[in-house]
């Protein structure tokens, strides 16, 4: 478990702005996290993830020190096709998978679970898809998720390879967990407040 705390998100800046290099170091580490599922039915998932932080990197040449800058860069730069381009378009998708973790994270350590069988993940996991990815998808991938989910691991299971198979107890992982989400949370909202001032939404599925 140290390891999720050793990558904490940064403490955001009072105006808000994500600095791009510290923020994608930190979600570099997330494909790690996912191989707490267990299973190699999370691996397009992990590829999703890395694929689209390569995208951002690559068109992001160093310049722009902040997330927010960079929307205002490629908003001037390419006119009409804008926001349907280039790292803003890497980053609206992105800010999707982060908002799937957050919403799955939370609603873990908020203790939701399913009355009747508390060990498992799928509540927690469907929670996180209808807030964050399920609106953007098309039939197809929604049954990708609905067999994803399937794989799931259980809850005790997932905890315990957050912390590297050590004997932790449930509850110090979940205060691991609690702390992780200040930073990120922070950060996720505000993307996802950059997105919606600079109009920068597309609501188009796939
Ligand atoms: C669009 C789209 N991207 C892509 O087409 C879809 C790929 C496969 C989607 C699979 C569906 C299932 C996802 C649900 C996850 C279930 C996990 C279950 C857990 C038990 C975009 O792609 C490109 O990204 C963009 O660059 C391109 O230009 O239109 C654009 C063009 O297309 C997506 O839908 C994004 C999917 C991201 C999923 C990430 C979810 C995170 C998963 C697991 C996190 C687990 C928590 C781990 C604990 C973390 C501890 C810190």
């Amino acid at each position: 478990m140290a390891l999720l705390m050793d990558h904490q998100f940064r403490q955001l800046p009072a105006d808000k702005q994500v600095e791009t290099r510290p923020f994608l170091e930190a979600c570099s580490y997330l494909p790690y996290f996912i191989d707490c599922l267990g299973s190699t039915m999370f691996a397009p998932i992990k590829a999703e993830i890395t694929g689209n932080l390569t995208a951002v990197f690559d068109s992001n040449p160093g310049k722009y020190k902040t997330l927010q800058q960079i929307l205002e860069a490629e908003k001037d730069q390419h006119g009409t096709q804008w926001p349907k381009v280039g790292a803003t378009l890497a980053l609206m998708w992105l800010k999707r998978g982060l908002r799937f973790i957050q919403v799955f994270l939370q609603s873990l350590v908020d203790g939701e679970r399913e009355e009747a069988n508390p060990n498992l993940l799928r509540l927690n996991v469907t929670k996180a898809y209808e807030g964050s990815l399920m609106s953007y998808h098309g039939w197809l991938r929604q049954r990708l998720f609905k067999a994803i989910m399937y794989a799931a691991p259980y809850k005790t299971e997932f905890l315990k390879s957050l912390s590297k198979g050590r004997e932790v107890k449930d509850e110090e992982c979940l205060e691991k967990i609690r702390k992780f989400l200040v930073n990120f949370s922070a950060t996720v909202d505000a993307i996802y407040e950059a997105y919606s001032k600079m109009n920068a939404e597309l609501d188009y599925t796939v």
